[in-house]
């Protein structure tokens, strides 16, 4: 059966949710992230993308492009409650929701008479409570979904029928679908595929040598054909922080990050009430090698002191000094810290 999936992601969330809070800060271009020149960027508003200012910028080099930039220090907290408040209002119109980051979920709508009133309402009751713009795309998967919200940014509404899906998909270029990172994407080019169209026409072994059990996916995805579910109950194995900077090997810096994701990490397994008994520690150097280095616990831990006294740990232990470009950490042998709290005290 033909289903019906929308998928919602917020416009420039941060930073929208700060221009809401604050009158001053409307219709100027707002940053949000660490507010020390060597911090970098979290989110930019539409305003500030002008400048050609994103995420993951150093400050420095956003004020140079933008001098009148206003940057916002972070605050993961109110960032949070307002992503719960805002995943909550629209689960009270669609049970069958999957939220897959701070301000992104999937729906499955497949039941509903009217997707498009329906997407249009959702919108309208968003904006009215939280004063933030989505972007929403309508397909029958969850790939072309995404691919959709994507399109119209920001305030953007956007549906991929089956007719639609040739023109939309085989137009893309490489480099928008997911699993094609930069080294690949030269590596087609250089063979002159370029877009989506090229692509097609190389058969699934090729892809598969080229890109792992990837190869399969993107086999698939350039062809429309996505048969994920919207899992709305998706019993996690890990969490972890991860992102893209620009490339360093200051060890401060790196340093400095893996604080913040120790933070982020220990409130996210404080949410769910869950510890855990292995962390990994992920690095990604400037020529895209990624090396991960794990270390496990007897006793599950989940404070962010623990979290960053072994994150460090195991970053001194392993780093090569070579200048990285993304780094994270993750929890993985997760356990529910109120089973684990009843058979701590059983044994005692
Ligand atoms: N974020 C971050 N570091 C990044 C990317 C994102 O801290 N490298 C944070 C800030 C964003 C939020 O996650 O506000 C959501 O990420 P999105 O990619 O959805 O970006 P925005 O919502 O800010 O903008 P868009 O309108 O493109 O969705
Ligand atoms: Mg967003």
């Amino acid at each position: 059966m033909k289903r019906n999936i929308i998928h919602i992601d917020i416009d420039a969330f941060y930073a929208s949710v700060e221009e809401v809070e604050n009158e001053n800060l409307r219709g100027k271009p707002v940053a949000v992230g660490g507010v020390s020149d060597r911090s970098i960027i979290a989110t930019v508003n539409y305003k500030a993308r002008r400048y050609n200012l994103h995420s993951a910028m150093p400050i420095f080099m956003a004020k140079s492009l933008c001098p009148d930039l206003i940057i916002v220090k972070s605050d993961m907290k109110k960032y949070r409650k307002k992503s719960r408040e805002i995943f909550s209002l629209i689960k009270s119109y669609c049970k069958n929701i999957e939220k897959v980051s701070i301000d992104e979920c999937y729906l499955d709508i497949s039941d509903k008479k009217d997707p498009v009133g329906f997407a249009y309402m959702l919108k309208k009751k968003i904006h009215e409570k939280f004063g933030l713009t989505v972007s929403i795309g309508l397909s029958y998967n969850k790939f072309l979904a995404k691919l959709a919200s994507d399109w119209r940014k920001p305030d953007g509404f956007m549906i991929i029928s089956e007719a639609d899906m040739p023109d939309i998909l085989y137009n893309l270029d490489i480099k928008k679908i997911k699993g094609i990172g930069e080294k690949s994407q030269a590596k087609l080019r250089n063979i002159g595929i370029n877009k989506v169209e090229d692509l097609i026409k190389l058969d699934e072994e090729f892809l598969v040598d080229m890109f792992g059990k990837m190869g399969s996916e993107i086999y698939l995805r350039i062809r429309g054909i996505d048969n994920r579910p919207v899992e709305t109950k998706r019993i996690r194995k890990s969490m972890g922080v991860e992102r893209t900077f620009l490339d360093t090997n200051d060890e401060e810096l790196l340093k400095s990050y893996l604080d913040n994701y120790s933070k982020e990490l220990a409130a996210d397994l404080e949410k769910e009430n869950r510890a855990f008994k292995t962390l990994t520690l992920k690095m990604k150097d400037s020529e895209f090698k990624i090396r991960t280095f794990s270390k496990s616990f007897l006793n599950p831990i989940k404070s962010y002191q623990d979290i960053y006294k072994h994150s460090i740990e195991i970053f001194e232990k392993n780093y090569n000094k070579k200048k990285l470009r993304l780094m994270g950490i993750s929890a993985s042998n997760l356990v529910d810290f109120d089973i684990f709290q009843l058979s701590f005290k059983d044994l005692y």
